[in-house]
This record gives C-alpha cells, structure tokens and sequence, in this order.
C-alpha cells in the first residue's frame, strides 16, 4: 500500500481529486493536509472520515515544522500539491497570502519532500501563468514562455519555477500540470460557475466584468483529476503537461447556457466593471499529454454544464451552508478543534 501526501485536499480540485483516487486506485492511502483556510471545505469530503484508506491533517504547508509534526508518524511515497491561495480577485486585492503559500509553501513542501525522499511529487499549477492570448493565437503549449498577468498567476509561476530548479539542482522528482479552468461539483461560489449558478437559483443578478467576451477553456473537473492521477503514475520526471478540456467558451456564452438551463431570464446578466488586467482569453494545446500518456478529456462543456447546473440545484445546502459560513463548523465537530481564520 503506498501513501500518499495531498495537499489542499479539502478544497474544489483537490477534494474530487481525493475522492477519485482513492476510488480508481486499491493499493493507496491518502493523507490529506490542509490548513482550512476560507476555501477548504471539509464537508465536500463527507463520509470518508471512517475509511482506513484516508486520513485528515491539519497544517500550513508554509510552515515546515508544522507539516513534519503533522505527518510524523506517516512513510510519504508521493505527493500530489494541489494547496494554494486560487482566486484571482482576491489577489488583486491583497497578495500577501499568495505569496506565502504559493511559493514559500511550495518550496517548504519541496523541501520536505526531498528530506523524505518521495518517489515523485506531481505540482498542479495553471494555464495562467503563461499569461494571455489573442482571438486568433495558438494556443499555449509547455514551451510558451512565462508571462503572468495576476499576482495569483504569478505567485503560481513563481512556484513551478521552484520545482524546476529543484529538479534540475537536486535531481527532484517533481511533475508539473498546467490546467484551464475547472468546473464541477464543489467549486467554491466566488468562482465564474458556481456563483452564477447560484445568483440564478436566488433570482440575484449575475455580476459579468466588462463585456463578457473574454475566453477560458473550460474542463471538467473529473477530467482534470484523471489527468493529474496519469501523470503521477506514468508522466515522466521533470516534464511539464498542459491540460485542457477542448471546450473554449467566452463568459457570455457560459452564463447564457446556464440560464437556458434554468428557465432564468436573460435580463439577470449585469454588466459590471472589468477585473483589471483581465486576460483575454486562455486556451491549451494538450498534445504533448495525449501523445505521451494517451490521456483525453472525456466530458464536453455541454454536458458537463448539464451536470453542473444540476449539481448546485440538487446541493444547494451544501452551497447555503458556504455562503452562510456554516461549513467552517465542520472540522470542530468533527475533529473537536475550531478553524482559525484563513
Ligand atoms: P481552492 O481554493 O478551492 O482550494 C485550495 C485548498 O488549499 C483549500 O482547501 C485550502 O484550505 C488549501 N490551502 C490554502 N492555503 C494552504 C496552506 N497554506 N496550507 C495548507 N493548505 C492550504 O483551489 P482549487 O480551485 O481546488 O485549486 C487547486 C489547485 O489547482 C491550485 O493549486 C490551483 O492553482 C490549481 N488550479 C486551479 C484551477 C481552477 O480552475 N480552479 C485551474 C488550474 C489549476
Ligand atoms: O463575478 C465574476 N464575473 C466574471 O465575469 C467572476 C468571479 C468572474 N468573471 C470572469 C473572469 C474570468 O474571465 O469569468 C472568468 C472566470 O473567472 P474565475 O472563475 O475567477 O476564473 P479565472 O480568473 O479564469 O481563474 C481560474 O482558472 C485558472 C481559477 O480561479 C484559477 O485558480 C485557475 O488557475
């Protein structure tokens, strides 16, 4: 049985990313390490508290003694680094927080890794951090240079460049993904997706940044998480993956299917001030990936929209209870401790 060390696993990505694993593959452990800031959810983990296979820890991954208390008693084979601050308003607003965790953290958890001699080390970074594309660019492969816009995709760039430098220095077995947008089950309602689904369910308006023509490639979440799994199983040492999910859409479009879904009125969409430094449009070429692990998304925008739209309606509890702050209850009944502030 090997163990493996996710972190931010009570997060969006990197919850259906635990859930996935510890379904498609018997001969492993988790162990989940999150701090639970604002983003980590554990009730998007529910029912698994009581499988042998998967064990909750709580710490900051910028804090090195505090991850190695944490998992003191545990042989890590391998991690999986999804642990992140991800939200780009938020960056803008203040990027302290990424800084810390995106790439102090990172090379904290570089560090660790290294003492503990892991196998291999998978870091799940973004499209983001090669910056923007025009309406008519190719789109962005692993050799297109690093050109960030955000504070967010910078402290992400930072970051995969430190898994670099530990690879090429210390013959690191790090892995880098570089993902488009994910949308899915638990994606926390302060993303384009779920907050526009939910605005809708309440009849609130839908707040769309400047003209709503900016593009991102949209990719099931699941699609994503089966990618990450390929890549820690087979990907090749040192190497970059681009991944994608073949599915370019401009916001307008997004929210307009989502309304059709609904039955919701058009006349919901508010137009509201631009996100500065907006990137204009994002989209991956994900050969490199299919040609050398044979992996290709299998969900298409339409229908994992679909399933989107009718996870929140069937779940609206579960999103209640984030925007109520609820949710940060969790972890104090059942681990018996309160979340500190994140
Ligand atoms: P998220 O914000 O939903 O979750 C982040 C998780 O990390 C939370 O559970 C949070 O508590 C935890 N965390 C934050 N700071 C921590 C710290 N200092 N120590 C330990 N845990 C900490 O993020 P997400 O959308 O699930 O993204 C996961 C990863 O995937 C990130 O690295 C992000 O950059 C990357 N990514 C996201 C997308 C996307 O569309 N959401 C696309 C490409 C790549
Ligand atoms: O209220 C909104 N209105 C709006 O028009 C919000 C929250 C977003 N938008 C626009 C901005 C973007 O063009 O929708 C698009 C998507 O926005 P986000 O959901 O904030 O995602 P984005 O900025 O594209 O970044 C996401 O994808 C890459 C994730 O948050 C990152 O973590 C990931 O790396």
């Amino acid at each position: 049985m090997k163990t493996i060390l996710v972190t931010g696993g009570a997060g969006f990505i990197g919850s259906n990313y635990v859930r996935h694993v510890l379904t498609t593959c018997e001969d492993v452990r988790v162990v989940n390490l999150d701090v639970l800031t604002y983003a980590g959810n554990l009730e998007n983990l529910e029912g698994l508290e009581d499988d042998p296979r998967y064990r909750f820890v709580r710490a900051d991954i910028a804090d090195a003694g505090a991850v190695e208390a944490a998992v003191a008693d545990e042989t890590v084979d391998e991690v999986v680094h999804f642990a992140a601050e991800s939200h780009v308003d938020r960056s803008i607003e203040d990027a302290s927080a990424f800084l810390r965790t995106n790439v102090v953290g990172t090379q904290a958890l570089i560090d660790f890794a290294r003492a503990r001699e892991v196998a291999r080390f998978v870091h799940v970074s973004t499209d983001e951090v090669y910056g923007q594309l025009g309406p008519d660019d190719p789109a962005f492969t692993e050799e297109t240079p690093i050109q960030p816009n955000s504070p967010y995709s910078a402290s992400k760039a930072s970051s995969d460049l430190l898994v670099r430098a530990a690879c090429h220095t210390h013959g690191f077995p790090g892995l880098i993904t570089r993902c488009s947008n994910n949308y899915g089950p638990y994606q926390f309602p302060e993303k384009l997706i779920p907050l526009m689904i939910s605005n809708a369910l309440e009849d609130r308006p839908l707040p769309v940044y400047g003209d709503g023509l900016n593009v991102r490639d949209w990719i099931w979440v699941e699609d994503h998480c089966a990618a990450v799994d390929v890549v820690r199983q087979r990907g090749e040492l040192g190497q970059v993956y681009n991944i994608g999910g073949r599915s370019e859409r401009t916001n307008l479009d997004v929210v307009k299917a989502i309304l059709g879904q609904l039955g919701k009125p058009e006349s919901l969409i508010e137009f509201v001030k631009d996100r500065p430094g907006h990137d204009q449009r994002y989209a991956i070429d994900d050969s490199k990936i299919t040609a050398a692990l044979g992996f290709v998304p299998k969900v298409g925008f339409d229908e994992g929209i679909r399933q989107t739209v009718a996870w929140y309606t069937a779940n609206e509890t579960w999103w209640q209870r984030v925007k109520s702050e609820a949710y940060r209850d969790y972890y104090e009944r059942m681990y018996g401790e309160r979340t500190g502030e994140g």
